[in-house]
């Protein structure tokens, strides 16, 4: 049987220290990315209650990052064009957003902090919102699909 290596054991350590306090997520906003043009990268961000996402306006086209449903008691945001908007989650569930200009092109993006109690909700709002899509009709749905 192999012992573990010296440095398995210092890669475990650091996972730990960082597991420990609240975390920063960072959302660029992109004018071209992995999934195509007008995207938030990532699209899906998975957190904890108390951690913090900051959207970073990595392209500028006149981006910006609102919300569009979110958990019960969850404080809407709305940020400027091209500006960074740091968001923390207070509350436990699934938030949708949405980037205003390229909201039409599908600029939308989820994020799952805790338990996602409100799938349910979210789903139906999503599928509500990106009926009116020109393109990107499945990104809501992508990011979704990631909510476990
Ligand atoms: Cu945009």
């Amino acid at each position: 049987m192999k012992k573990p290596t010296l440095a398995l054991a210092a890669f475990t350590l650091a996972i730990a220290a960082t597991s420990a306090g609240a975390a920063d997520h960072v959302v660029k906003m992109l004018n071209a990315g992995k999934d195509g043009s007008m995207v938030f990268e990532p699209a899906f961000v998975k957190a904890e209650v108390g951690d913090t996402v900051v959207f970073a306006p990595t392209e500028k086209a006149a981006h910006n990052s609102a919300s569009l449903l979110l958990p019960a008691g969850a404080k809407p945001w709305k940020g400027a064009p091209d500006a960074e908007v740091k968001v923390k989650l207070e509350k436990e569930g699934v938030y949708l957003y949405v980037c205003e200009p390229h909201k039409m092109m599908g600029m939308v993006g989820v994020i799952q902090a805790g338990k996602p109690a409100n799938l349910a909700d979210a789903k139906a709002a999503a599928a509500k919102e990106q009926a009116g899509f020109v393109m990107g009709k499945d990104r809501f749905d992508k990011a979704l699909a990631q909510v476990k």
